[in-house]
């Protein structure tokens, strides 16, 4: 071609590199035969809700550079994509046109397809997957069955997040601030009988695995995690309560302060937790009732807040504090929450602030067990101390000074009395996974009345979805496959007998939790995934995505590896072993949203500027993780760059294959010194710095093309290919253009990185020579190009001339850059 026409260059190259599929995984050779190393790429999948945005466009640009890279570099690259493609968009979208999920699901998949094609990632297609495919799914059940094999996945009847508004439950870490995360209504609770996986088994596991990613994860991420796992060390502390018909029952708190039992003087049951019902006075059941009414409403973010009024009731009993024998009364509250811990306190108010509020409100005691130097008695100043100091009205404990020993002695006690010991607790909750919705994978259970549950046997995998033509998909709170009454009623798998399935279907992040397994073979018939394959590939060298997905997807996916692990599946036990988080494309200094009415579209703009120059944008704006605001970037001036980096190809009159050895020494150094940083910076993530140096070698080579060494220097082909190498990690089309007109087959891509000669990055130098009063002090190493005024503070700073001069004041400095400075004093 003879103009740089985008849209050309598109349509030119996009069929050349579908013949050559030079992405491939598995393909590449490596020396003598020898299989190439292999390493793993991997962007988190999409939802397939419309067409791609610049969101789409930012992660995989970015992440791309990381694949095309170690092409470049001679490995055997896994780059996949699929779609995840079960999940309430799909299915709330089909509600309002009244048709299947499948169809909008599937139809917004070929789009976001294409668009990724056009946007010319090297994605291995041959990968390709839906979650909602039932060839995929079927693995899904099949994990699901295996977990519950194992006693990690179970019913249980319990309170739960319920969203009012999508009419589904939700799991913990889908409810933020209190709001669905979906849909952002008041999240409220239920009585449900409900699926879970018990991740909580691996709390500890999920915490001590992370010391390996501590260099290659983000730091904010891996605090989100152990924030979310919550481990708390402390004690559990046995009550015995006087009930109302004169039995005894015994209730357990669980406590990080143990050592303040002395001081607790009453005891706080969740409002809503069974125990309070349970244990409560016949004339406090009403009062209860009532107060229960309202306290279902609240969010556990409000129920914990500590500057909310306090709130509770009496239950009319009396609980024993066994090392002081004293009468302690019972309260219900809503600051008491009733999933956490045992559902149950022991309140120690001089020592904890909403212990305190509640004693004021209620008018109950308070009793000071630890004296804080420097702090006032809670007793009268209703500020609880939490610091460390010296144990009083504390039997045994008294004198002590060291809160761990105050612990450590009182654990102790309880173990010997039998009334207590240590233990260890985590904020982590069993994961919520069954949904009362449509469009997700079937729980593979049956419910036999006589049997009881019973698993769909491996040969009746999958269970298909339904086909609900003209059925109501509208939330109603039971699932609609209850509706489908063909499909519910089937024979027991163990007795025959007439039994029904389980209507409720998967929460979709069961299905992202092992998808980059199913990427090894996604047709792989003997199981989810080749174990073979997964001691081949895995895990994954580098996962670029959103931060949003802290602690939802990675956690859950690092909870899937362990428990794949511990089946003897895999021999790792962390997917990711590298993660990136990108920032977000905002506009106008905020996030792009229909209100606001800033947003971009990505097909438009490509339609502008071309792919080359969107993506170039996205990785030249600045660093990975930082937001990018589109307002302040220019994808016009992308686009007039790859417009000189393409000319400077048609500049070349040496012929392929010329001896470069015998190329212009000044740019030889420049172009290894750019190839040489351009490693490191990818390395360490500065992909944008990386961008700015191959910009630095375009207007080093035009340079000296019109004013240097001329357009026939060997040396000047030199640097245009390995521009284009460069070139090739962001700007495929460009690059692979170049390379032709370079005299070059396709594909570019696999060009491999150029090979750096050490002896063109030694710096020349030349030696300059520090005289005081005529007399040579000290002599420098510097660069022949040194300013005076460069060359003058080097020397002023020299510790040898700091310490000749001794203080003495400078009259006069002559500088005759790069050989001399003369100090007069
Ligand atoms: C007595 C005490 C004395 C406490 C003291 C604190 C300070 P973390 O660190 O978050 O694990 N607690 C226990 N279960 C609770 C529940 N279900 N709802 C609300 N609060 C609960 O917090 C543990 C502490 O939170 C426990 O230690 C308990 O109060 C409270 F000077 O027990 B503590
Ligand atoms: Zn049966």
């Amino acid at each position: 071609q003879t103009t740089y026409d985008v849209v050309a260059l598109q349509e030119k190259w996009r069929p050349v590199w579908e013949r050559l599929d030079p992405f491939r995984a598995g393909r590449r050779e490596g020396a003598q035969g020898n299989p190439a190393p292999k390493r793993y790429a991997l962007t988190m999948f999409p939802y397939p809700s419309g067409d791609l945005h610049m969101g789409h466009a930012e992660v995989t640009a970015l992440h791309d550079v990381f694949a095309r890279y170690w092409w470049q570099k001679g490995y055997d690259v896994l780059n996949p994509i699929g779609w995840d493609s079960f999940g309430l968009p799909a299915e709330n979208a089909a509600i309002k046109r009244d048709e299947n999920p499948a169809v909008w699901t599937y139809a917004n998949i070929e789009t976001q397809a294409e668009s990724f094609k056009r946007y010319a990632i090297s994605f291995d297609w041959s990968r390709r997957l839906h979650t909602s495919d039932p060839e995929y799914y079927r693995w899904t059940q099949w994990l699901f069955l295996k977990f519950r094999e194992r006693g990690l996945a179970y019913r249980k009847n319990s309170p739960v997040n319920w969203c009012p508004n999508d009419q589904t439950v939700l799991a913990n870490e889908q409810v933020v601030n209190g709001l669905c995360e979906r849909c952002g209504a008041v999240v409220t609770k239920r009585e449900l009988n409900q699926w879970y996986f018990k991740i909580t088994d691996y709390a500890q596991r999920l915490l001590d695995d992370m010391a390996p990613l501590e260099d290659t994860w983000p730091s904010k991420v891996l605090a989100m995690q152990r924030n979310w796992i919550g481990r708390s060390e402390g004690a559990h502390v046995d009550f015995d309560i006087a009930l109302a018909d004169g039995s005894t029952t015994r209730v357990t708190v669980f406590t990080t302060r143990p050592d303040t039992l002395y001081g607790a003087t009453f005891m706080v049951v969740a409002a809503d937790a069974k125990l309070a019902a349970e244990i409560v006075a016949p004339e406090q059941r009403q009062e209860l009732d009532d107060y229960l009414v309202g306290v279902r409403k609240e969010s556990d973010i409000d129920r914990m807040a500590t500057d909310r009024p306090k709130t509770g009731v009496d239950l009319g009993v009396t609980a024993t504090n066994p090392v002081t024998g004293e009468q302690m009364p019972v309260w219900a509250a809503d600051y008491v929450l009733a999933d956490y811990g045992t559902g149950a306190i022991m309140a120690v108010p001089a020592h904890d602030q909403r212990d305190l509020d509640f004693a004021k409100a209620m008018g109950l005691p308070v009793r000071r067990v630890v004296d804080v130097p420097g702090a006032e008695n809670p007793e009268e100043t209703y500020v609880a101390t939490v610091g460390d100091g010296t144990y009083v009205n504390s039997g045994s404990l008294d004198g002590l000074t060291d809160k761990a020993a105050g612990i450590r002695a009182i654990i102790e006690k309880l173990e010997a009395d039998g009334r207590g010991s240590g233990t260890v607790n985590f904020r982590l909750r069993d994961w919520l996974l069954s949904r009362q919705r449509f469009w997700g994978a079937p729980i593979p259970v049956i419910h036999c009345p006589s049997c009881g549950e019973v698993p769909v046997p491996d040969d009746q995998l999958p269970v298909v979805l339904p086909d609900l033509k003209g059925a109501d998909l509208k939330p109603k709170g039971v699932s609609p496959l209850a509706a489908a009454e063909e499909w519910v009623n089937v024979a027991c798998p163990q007795c025959g007998g007439d039994a029904k399935r389980d209507t409720d279907t998967m929460d979709t992040f069961v299905d992202s939790s092992w998808y980059y397994f199913r990427y090894l073979d996604p047709h792989y018939e003997g199981g989810p995934f080749d174990p073979e394959k997964a001691r081949e590939w895995m895990p994954v060298a580098q996962y670029v995505g959103g931060v949003e997905h802290a602690i939802l997807h990675l956690l859950y996916s690092r909870f899937f590896t362990k428990v794949l692990h511990d089946m003897g599946m895999i021999d790792f036990v962390e997917p990711f072993t590298a993660l990136m988080n990108q920032g977000e494309v905002i506009n106008e200094g905020r996030g792009m949203s229909k209100s606001l009415g800033n947003g971009v579209d990505l097909g438009e703009t490509i339609d502008e500027f071309g792919v080359d120059a969107v993506r170039l944008t996205m990785v030249f704006a600045g660093p990975p993780e930082a937001d990018i605001d589109w307002a302040d970037v220019s994808p016009a001036g992308s686009l007039k760059f790859l417009q000189r980096a393409w000319r400077l190809a048609g500049d070349v009159t040496s012929e392929p294959g010329v001896d470069v050895a015998t190329g212009d020494v000044e740019l030889r150094k420049v172009t290894h010194k750019v190839v040489a940083d351009a490693e490191q910076l990818i390395e360490s993530q500065r992909f944008n710095v990386m961008v700015a140096r191959t910009m630095e070698l375009v207007n080093a080579t035009r340079k000296a093309i019109d004013s240097g060494c001329g357009p026939a220097d060997p040396a000047v082909r030199e640097a245009v290919e390995a521009m284009a190498v460069l070139l090739s990690l962001v700007a495929p089309y460009t690059a692979e253009e170049v390379w032709e007109r370079l005299g070059h087959e396709p594909t570019v891509a696999l060009a491999g990185w150029p090979t750096v000669d050490p002896a063109l990055l030694v710096e020349d130098t030349v030696t300059a020579v520090v005289q005081i009063q005529g007399k040579v002090k000290a002599r420098l190493d510097v660069a022949p190009s040194i300013t005076d005024a460069e060359l003058e503070s080097l020397a002023m700073a020299d510790a040898g001339v700091v310490r000749a001069l001794d203080g003495r004041a400078v009259r006069k400095v002559i500088v005759r850059a790069p050989k001399l400075v003369n100090i007069v004093v």
